[in-house]
């Protein structure tokens, strides 16, 4: 499946209007373009919630849910108009017709017509909902609802309860469709060709953007022209900088290279991270600390089932990476007082995992309780990474010279199944044997 048949983006709507009360209204706008510089743009990127409801992929659109007393629905696209001489130039539009033919909302007029008949849709709605999230959408809905003000002395009736929209789309992003996680597999399965073309052309002298040129190419070359995120592609110390970007170093030998790199497909995102040796033999401290971070993920991957939360593979991976740390020295006293006072976080800095769908930190309530823990229980349909790191900076002291500079984290994606789980990063070597098996022929390959 390259993409999501459009009867789907249906489902979605339909799930929504189910929700909403009778007597209101939802609104949601498309992404518009983004200016890069002067007169160019960045690559277009949908609204995400937009696109979840529509499966419309233009910028400057408007989706319009109504909700009747009694209960009937009816959905209205707003969007560009046909236009010969712009599509001309910047590329073919859908236009009314089809909007309603293909996407199956029930009516659809161009995007300048919203203003002549918002005040119709708003005009008598009990209940009005739009994303809080989006200020300038926000006082789009204020300035509309003071035309229908305006008419007051008319007769005219205001809505008076505005409700954020976005938790209640959260929620129905949160648990995928089976289309859904067929195609979240088909990202995966891209993000680990690329992950694997990462090893095999790897090799000490080159650069980190080299190695994202071939990750970005075999995206591209299966149909995911665009990544979910910025691909991190970090040598040596850089992994110790979580969100490094820059991709410009040297690869040297004896280093470990993070990449963090995931395809975006249909919409749909893959969130992948391997850790591997630049000379595609791992040093024996670089195994020591690898093999901890692989046996870490790996267990909390297999605690995953219906019922299990973050909080509870918190508990699991943060004992089992202390343990860890401290048979190699590099934490140091009683463990369970290292345990309860969480010393293993100086070294695994970030969160355990995330949900993940539309977007690659995707939507959905965690129930945060008030000490930061995850306490949401898993469900069938969720999916998620897991992610665990270790991270030792060059400037770190406090630990033998030998594990200074090393910063791992191995993440997949898994799908909660009725009974447990599946794991759809299935295609990127992780173990060391595999790992170096494949790398095995890179030094004397030459591109
Ligand atoms: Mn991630």
């Amino acid at each position: 499946m390259s993409q999501l048949p459009l009867s789907d983006f249906g489902k979605h709507r339909a799930a929504l209007m189910a929700k909403m009360p009778t007597n209101s209204v939802a609104l949601f706008p498309a992404a518009s373009e983004l200016t890069r510089s002067n007169d160019t743009e960045y690559a277009f990127c949908q609204n995400k919630n937009f696109f979840y409801l529509t499966g419309f992929n233009e910028p400057d659109a408007l989706l319009v849910l109504l909700k009747g007393e009694q209960g009937q629905t009816e959905s209205i696209l707003f969007s560009l108009p046909k236009d010969a001489l712009h599509e001309i130039w910047q590329g073919r539009r859908i236009g009314q017709i089809k909007a309603v033919q293909d996407y199956g909302v029930d009516a659809s007029y161009p995007i300048a017509e919203i203003e002549s008949l918002i005040a119709d849709y708003l005009e008598g709605k009990s209940q009005v909902y739009f994303g809080f999230s989006d200020h300038g959408f926000a006082a789009q809905i204020f300035s509309w609802l003071k035309h229908v003000n305006r008419n007051i002395r008319q007769g005219a009736k205001t809505p008076q309860h505005l409700t954020d929209v976005d938790p209640m789309v959260a929620e129905l992003r949160l648990i995928k469709t089976e289309n859904e996680l067929a195609l979240m597999r088909q990202a995966n399965h891209i993000s680990g060709l690329a992950h694997q073309r990462a090893m095999q052309k790897c090799q000490v002298g080159k650069f980190e953007y080299q190695i994202e040129a071939e990750i970005l190419h075999e995206f591209a070359r299966h149909g995911a022209r665009h990544p979910a995120y910025a691909s991190i592609v970090a040598g040596g110390d850089n992994a110790n900088i979580l969100h490094y970007t820059a991709n410009s170093d040297v690869l040297n030998n004896n280093e470990l290279l993070l990449i963090d790199a995931g395809a975006e497909l249909a919409g749909y995102a893959a969130d992948i991270t391997r850790t591997f040796p630049v000379n595609g033999q791992f040093t024996a401290a670089q195994k020591a600390i690898y093999q901890l971070v692989l046996d870490a993920k790996n267990l909390a991957i297999d605690a995953i089932k219906p019922g299990m939360s973050f909080a509870k593979l918190n508990v699991l991976t943060n004992a089992f990476l202390t343990k860890g740390l401290v048979d190699l020295g590099i934490l140091t006293g009683d463990l369970t007082e290292l345990i309860s006072d969480k010393k293993v976080k100086e070294y695994f800095i970030h969160g355990l995992g995330h949900w993940l769908g539309l977007d690659v930190h995707d939507v959905g309530d965690y129930h945060i309780s008030s000490d930061r823990e995850q306490l949401r229980a898993f469900e069938e349909g969720m999916v998620m990474t897991i992610e665990p790191g270790i991270y030792i900076p060059l400037t770190d002291l406090t630990v033998e010279e030998k594990w200074r500079g090393i910063g791992v984290r191995i993440e997949d994606n898994i799908a909660v199944t009725e009974t447990g789980f599946e794991n759809f990063t299935v295609n990127s070597p992780q173990t060391i044997a595999d790992i170096e098996g494949l790398m095995a022929e890179n030094a004397k390959s030459i591109t």
